[in-house]
């Protein structure tokens, strides 16, 4: 069931399909390049998103661009501390969109250059149209990647491609991207919606709290030596046990019978 949030924003057009959330940002003058308004009003949205939503897709309005970059024309005149203030506040939201409780996917539908790439990464999963362009070209315009991109590009596709594509600030194609591992599937460009909350859908039919736990376990063990990293999961999966989810999950298994997890 398709419903829209009375929620209006400018920049954002947002939806909501049985339990998924959909916000396409939508600035065509600038092919959606990331102003402060746009990005305060993405942290609203996000920052709203209700219980019941299992899972995010956030793709860019229109059929040439997901995210351009951040605004050029607004960080043009900015000095020291504008420019703190101004990637702060993109770092706090990706920051936001990378530990949301619910699983964040990117559909890449065009453009995913440097603020863009940065949003794409901030997501737990990308998918893009086979028409998608990614970047870190900040260095061609005098400043480094800004909402966390010299932090999460290493970590997704290797230092050595990450700082080829930060020096350089190269542009590389869909299938490029797919082969260095910073997407996970590439599609025809009417497709990637429909893909996109397949998945979404197929993440929202499993246990909430077991996919939550699973999404902080992956994220907060990235930094952890093994032991550490290994006492944190057995203690998440411990509390697992806590649950009447787990409870369902393996009785309805057990009895053969359909599964329905309530999110307690
Ligand atoms: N900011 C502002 N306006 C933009 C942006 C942008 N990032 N990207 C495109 N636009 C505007 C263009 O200026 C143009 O406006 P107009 O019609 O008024 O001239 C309109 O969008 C259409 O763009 P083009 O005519 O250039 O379209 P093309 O199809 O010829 O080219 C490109 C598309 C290749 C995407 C090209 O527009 C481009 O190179 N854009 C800039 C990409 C870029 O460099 N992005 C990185 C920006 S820096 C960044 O993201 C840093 C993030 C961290 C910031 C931390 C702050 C401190």
């Amino acid at each position: 069931m398709e419903q829209t949030y009375t929620q209006e924003y400018e920049f954002l057009k947002v939806s909501r399909q049985d339990r998924i959330a959909v916000v396409a940002i939508s600035a065509p003058k600038s092919l959606n390049a990331l102003n402060s308004v746009i990005i305060g009003e993405l942290t609203h949205f996000i920052s709203n998103i209700d219980e019941d939503t299992r899972a995010l897709i956030i793709t860019g309005d229109g059929e040439k661009s997901f995210v351009a970059g951040a605004d050029i024309s607004e960080m043009a005149t900015l000095d020291r501390i504008g420019g703190c203030a101004f990637g702060q506040a993109g770092a706090d939201l990706f920051r936001m969109i990378e530990t949301l409780p619910i699983p964040v996917i990117a559909a890449v539908n065009g453009f995913a250059l440097g603020g863009g790439c940065e949003l794409a990464m901030a997501c737990d999963i990308r998918l893009a149209s086979n028409k998608a362009k990614f970047g870190q070209p900040e260095v061609g315009l005098g400043i480094i990647p800004g909402f966390s991109g010299t932090v999460r590009l290493a970590r997704t596709v290797g230092m050595g491609y990450a700082k080829e594509m930060i020096y350089t600030g190269k542009i590389i194609r869909a299938d490029e991207a797919l082969r260095i591992g910073l997407v996970n599937a590439i599609y025809e460009p009417e497709a990637l919606m429909d893909a996109a909350m397949e998945m979404a859908k197929k993440i929202a039919a499993n246990a909430p709290i077991a996919v939550r736990y699973a999404k902080t376990c992956i994220n907060e063990e990235w930094d952890m030596n093994a032991d550490d990293a290994i006492e944190f999961e057995t203690e998440f999966f411990g509390r697992c046990f806590d649950t009447e989810d787990q409870k369902e999950g393996m009785q309805a298994f057990l009895n053969k019978t359909p599964v329905e997890f309530k999110n307690r």
